[in-house]
């Protein structure tokens, strides 16, 4: 098989989810498959191996499926399983990893990043599992991406993508396949249908909005075709390149018009959206934004709704900077809680080893062990089949929900493409400081313990330290604060804000009133103006 010889980039370090940069760094000669080859020679599959293929369908989706596929037939494997016109959502993909016993997947996407030709791509790695690689992993491919000198691709035209059924490129049989039918069948085994289809024959109304993303496909089957919901009830469902200009992530700022018309006085009865791979969720009732950290734990309190839960949760896995809201749901369950780094990687082994059945993350990131990604959709259909049981608006379970376990107001404040250098003082100074905020009284609040996040895998033995800072108040309130690892420009950072009302405290506040003081001690800590040059936050959700 021809061999090209090529020269290292080094900016091939995968973040937290795989490598994600502008488009024009991966049209660079060389780049895209220096990357997959990188993956191909660490991952080492056995010939003949099966490998899924899909992405979200942004502006280059096509090209490096192309691609890939070339590669995998000059490097032995032996069948492609490619969504359609190369698009798979990545809980889509995980679940056909799974169902195909494949060897792994190659996901394309920048999920929540802007896409177009100047906008943002990635492509990340999934193991049998069906789950991102674990560090391990990806740190072999950054050290192969370092030292490679050359690269394998079969000579071949491209594959049509567009036909279902098999083709082949040498050896290698390509199999394209309907990238919905599969995970819709899942779906259907999970929640209870029938009562959903009869709620929404009963007159509940819904809004999903797709942004332009992968998801259209999916909710256009699954909540209209299947569910009945009337057409309209999907709102940018057609997946565009350039997700229409905007970035597809489903939170406040973004998905501003779901916002708004949820907040209409004929608002629908629920509303919901998804980010560009489709593996998010962002839940908004009739009046009401639920904050990711409270749908999690609000998913967890009544996932027995659902027939794929009847059997009740094995444990709650959550990120650290997620509130602790499931921690208390948890606990009243009787079910272990694990917090682990942002990052969906770190819940696959727990989901594997029967330790938890319900994960989640502040960014609007919630799913199940029905597959090892995060997964929009699902989270939109646990939903749907708790109000169909419960039988209650959004705003009266959450009010519930609140009197049963309190309530944890909760919002993030990133502060987006600022100076690295700013960015890495504030973090040193930070770091160098922790030891001595232990008892300090900042805008009316006392400092009860101040550390650096670290995560000891409990199934492996894996450690990863430096994974935020923690700064916890009495009265349990926290501000957590790290740099994301998913930006393509500058750094950006991210604040975390949460604050607990006991079940006899004050529930009714509006966020921003019970969070002023968290503001105030979040800017005397850390010193954010000064380190950034920033007033205040580019997006807080
Ligand atoms: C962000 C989120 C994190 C999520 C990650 C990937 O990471 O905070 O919770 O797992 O994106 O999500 P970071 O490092 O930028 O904070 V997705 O849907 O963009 O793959
Ligand atoms: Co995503």
């Amino acid at each position: 098989m021809p061999e090209i010889a090529t020269t290292p980039f080094p900016d091939q370090k995968p973040g937290t989810s795989g490598l994600r940069k502008k488009v024009g760094v991966f049209r660079q000669p060389h780049y895209a498959e220096n990357f997959v080859q990188s993956v191909f020679d660490v991952v080492d599959a056995p010939a003949g191996a099966t490998l899924v293929v899909g992405g979200d369908g942004r502006f280059h989706n096509r090209t490096v499926i192309q691609v890939a596929i070339r590669m995998a037939a000059a490097n032995g494997f032996g069948r492609v399983v490619v969504g359609r016109d190369g698009i798979l959502s990545t809980p889509a993909a995980s679940h056909l990893i799974r169902k195909r016993r494949a060897f792994g997947g190659l996901i394309l996407s920048a999920s929540h990043n802007p896409g177009g030709p100047d906008g943002d791509f990635g492509i990340k790695y999934n193991v049998a599992n069906g789950g991102p690689a674990p560090e391990k992993i990806t740190d072999a491919i950054f050290a192969c991406a370092c030292e490679i000198d050359r690269y394998r691709i079969a000579e071949a035209g491209d594959v049509d993508l567009g036909s279902l059924g098999e083709q082949r490129v040498g050896d290698l049989v390509i199999e394209v396949v309907d990238p919905v039918a599969d995970y819709a069948a899942l779906m259907e085994q999970l929640f209870d249908f029938d009562a959903i289809r009869a709620m929404i024959a009963g007159g509940f109304r819904l809004s999903f909005d797709a942004m332009h993303a992968v998801t259209g496909p999916y909710a256009h089957e699954i909540l209209e075709n299947r569910l009945g919901a009337p057409a309209g009830s999907v709102v940018n469902g057609t997946p565009l390149e350039d997700f229409g200009g905007h970035h597809p992530d489903p939170n406040l700022v973004h998905a501003r018009e779901l916002y708004e018309r949820m907040m209409a006085a004929d608002a629908p009865d629920f509303g919901a959206a998804s980010d560009g791979d489709g593996d998010r969720n962002l839940i908004i009732g009739r009046g009401m934004f639920v904050t990711p950290s409270d749908s999690l734990a609000a998913l967890a309190a009544n996932a027995t709704c659902a027939p794929g839960y009847a059997a009740g949760l094995k444990g709650i896995a959550r990120s650290m900077p997620t509130s602790q809201a499931a921690d208390r749901v948890a606990a009243t369950l009787g079910v272990p809680l694990h917090e682990t780094p942002t990052g969906w990687k770190f819940f696959g082994n727990l989901l594997d080893a029967g330790m938890a059945t319900i994960c989640g993350e502040e960014s609007a990131g919630t799913g199940s062990d029905h597959v090892r990604e995060k997964d929009g959709l699902w989270a939109v259909l646990l939903w749907l089949n708790i109000l169909a049981v419960r039988k209650l608006p959004v705003a009266e379970l959450m009010a519930e929900h609140w009197r049963t376990y309190g309530r944890t107001y909760y919002a993030r404040h990133d502060y987006e493409a600022i100076a690295t250098e700013g960015a890495d003082a504030l973090m040193a100074d930070l770091r160098a400081r922790l030891a001595t905020l232990p008892g300090e009284m900042v805008a009316g609040l006392t400092v009860e313990a101040a550390d650096e996040f670290a995560y000891t895998d409990p199934t492996d033995g894996s450690v990863s330290s430096r994974q935020g800072v923690r700064i916890r108040f009495k009265g349990g309130s926290r501000i957590v604060v790290r740099l994301s690892g998913t930006g393509t420009e500058g750094a950006t950072l991210r604040v975390y804000l949460e604050r607990s009302e006991p079940t006899e405290g004050q529930l009714d506040f509006a966020t921003e009133d019970a969070l002023a003081p968290l503001v105030a001690a979040a800017e005397t800590i850390l010193a954010i103006r000064a380190h950034t040059g920033r007033e205040a936050a580019d997006v807080v959700t």
